[in-house]
């Protein structure tokens, strides 16, 4: 079995990384505003506040720890592999939470904080102090060119190829935590759909597209994503071991 899953801030969000909408008004979103911080015209007009932005959240994720959610789907990568199946795992976070609870596979579509991407030779390179408009990239040398590597607003997300392809061959979408509000990433379940592909939601409430998922698992994702996982496992139609040697 192929699973895709796609994951967003909200399997982040007990880990103590903050979501961008929420219907209390406590989002990223709600506080900054977009336009400001995560444009890339936002960045050309003041690059110091933007900066400033992504230093905070960068030394935010530092001290976070994966959740069991994340542990969850390691787990699920591991197994689906040693059954002879397959989990493609998308996330739209920038942390790398995923990575720290053992999955080995994370295609980040939106890119990651811990890396800083140099405009003038396109070089990434891993970063974790604070992000400065006058650090020279450890590449090139050349100074001010450094931003984060992250996908801003009107910026093409990365692997979007490699995407399509692994959605087209899946046997179940799952999306988790996420609000389904930005494209092309909200877009997926309908293409998912159209596949034919079975899909799931996991979510805290119901996402802005929950009526094209033809399953709904509401609640906490350090809850709602282990129990789904067991769940899976035990499914007999998953229960064979890969042929080895
Ligand atoms: C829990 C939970 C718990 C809470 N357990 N669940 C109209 C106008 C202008 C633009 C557009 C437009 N229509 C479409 C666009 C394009 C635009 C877009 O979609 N805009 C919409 C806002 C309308 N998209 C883009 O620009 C993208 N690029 C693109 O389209 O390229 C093609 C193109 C390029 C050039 C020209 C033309 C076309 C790029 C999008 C980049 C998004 N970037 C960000 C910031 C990344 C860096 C950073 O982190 O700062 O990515 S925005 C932000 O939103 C971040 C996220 O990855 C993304 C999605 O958010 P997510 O993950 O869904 O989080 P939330 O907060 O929205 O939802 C959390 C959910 O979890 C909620 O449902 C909670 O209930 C739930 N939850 N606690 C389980 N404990």
């Amino acid at each position: 079995m192929r699973i895709f899953v796609l994951s967003g801030a909200g399997i982040s969000a007990e880990s103590g990384l903050g979501t961008f909408r929420d219907p209390d008004g406590t989002g990223i979103w709600s506080r900054f505003d977009p336009m400001k911080l995560a444009t890339p015209e936002a960045f050309a007009r003041d690059p110091e506040t933007v900066q400033a932005f992504y230093n905070a959240r960068r030394q935010n994720l530092l001290a976070a720890e994966p959740n069991a959610a994340h542990a969850a789907l390691a787990r699920l990568e591991t197994e689906l592999e040693r059954r002879g199946g397959e989990l493609v795992l998308v996330t739209q976070n920038i942390d790398d939470l995923h990575e720290r609870a053992g999955s080995r596979r994370v295609l980040h579509m939106h890119g990651e904080l811990l890396k800083a991407r140099c405009m003038r030779c396109a070089e990434v390179t891993a970063w974790t102090g604070d992000l400065g408009t006058r650090d020279a990239c450890p590449a090139c040398g050349q100074r001010g060119g450094l931003r984060p590597h992250v996908v801003w607003f009107g910026e093409m997300p990365f692997g979007m190829d490699q995407i399509f392809a692994a959605l087209a061959g899946a046997d179940l979408f799952v999306a988790i935590g996420t609000s389904g509000s930005v494209y092309p990433a909200a877009g997926f379940v309908a293409e998912a759909r159209a596949s034919g592909i079975r899909t799931c939601e996991i979510n805290l409430d119901p996402s802005d597209n929950a009526g094209l998922f033809d399953e709904h698992l509401y609640g906490p994702a350090s809850a709602s994503v282990p129990a789904w996982v067991d769940r899976l496992l035990a499914d007999p139609r998953l229960a064979k071991a890969a042929p080895t040697g």
